[in-house]
């Protein structure tokens, strides 16, 4: 099995984080000739990282493949165990893709001052905001997305928090963005504690640090 991965990508950061912690049999690859290549077209006409092959099955959308990897590799669950609490887990992975990224996107894109318009700025970053705000409000206290331990839930929300804590003072979400989510800043607080959460962050640090040209 091979996951076409990108270091920095937030979505495929989610999928690591889950084959890390589950010690999958799942080689991470660049995509072949690169994204926007037909190469890679001709894979997953979506176009995007992450996508996993399995046995010849191509499986894009980085949800869909942690909840795939899940059905076939069931020992050290990543899906709580009670309904409730999978739903909750799932609330927060779809906050973050759809409530979320949605504003960091855009907000991504506008990073470089010289061309950065800052009416879309302001207006994106009082998105994110309301987005961080109903995250806070679903992460539990201890920092878990529920029930304590490791998630899908958490494996979503910790690379997102890795760009809020990294690019959020220029996304203009203020010098110290979790600073309102006490949840939230204990998710991140945790997170570097934790030997896989921050194998992960330290990977995309480099990959942004390289698209950075440091
Ligand atoms: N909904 C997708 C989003 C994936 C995505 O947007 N990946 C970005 C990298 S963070 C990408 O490959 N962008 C290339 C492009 O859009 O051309 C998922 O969850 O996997």
């Amino acid at each position: 099995m091979k996951l076409y991965n990108a270091n920095l990508s937030p979505f495929a950061a989610r999928c690591r984080i889950q084959i890390y912690v589950k010690n999958l049999p799942v080689e991470l690859v660049d995509p072949p000739g690169g994204l926007h290549s037909a190469t890679y077209d001709a894979i997953t006409p979506i176009g995007k990282v992450p996508c996993l092959e399995a046995d010849g099955f191509v499986l894009p959308e980085s949800e869909l493949i942690c909840e795939y990897l899940e059905d076939r590799f069931p020992e050290n669950p990543l899906r709580p165990a009670s309904a409730e609490d999978r739903a909750r887990a799932r609330l927060v992975s779809r906050l973050c893709d759809l409530y979320l990224m949605a504003p960091m996107g855009v907000l991504f894109g506008q990073l470089n001052p010289k061309t950065r318009d800052e009416k879309l700025v302001a207006e994106k970053a009082v998105e994110a905001k309301k987005a961080l705000g109903l995250l806070n409000h679903y992460v539990g206290s201890d920092g878990f997305v529920v029930g304590g331990k490791l998630s899908l839930g958490d494996c979503t929300l910790v690379p997102m928090l890795f760009f809020i804590t990294t690019l959020g003072a220029p996304m203009g979400l203020g010098a110290t963005p979790l600073a309102d989510y006490p949840n939230l800043a204990a998710a991140w607080a945790r997170a570097g504690k934790d030997a896989i959460l921050s194998k992960v962050t330290g990977e995309m640090g480099a990959a942004l640090a390289k698209m950075q040209g440091g």
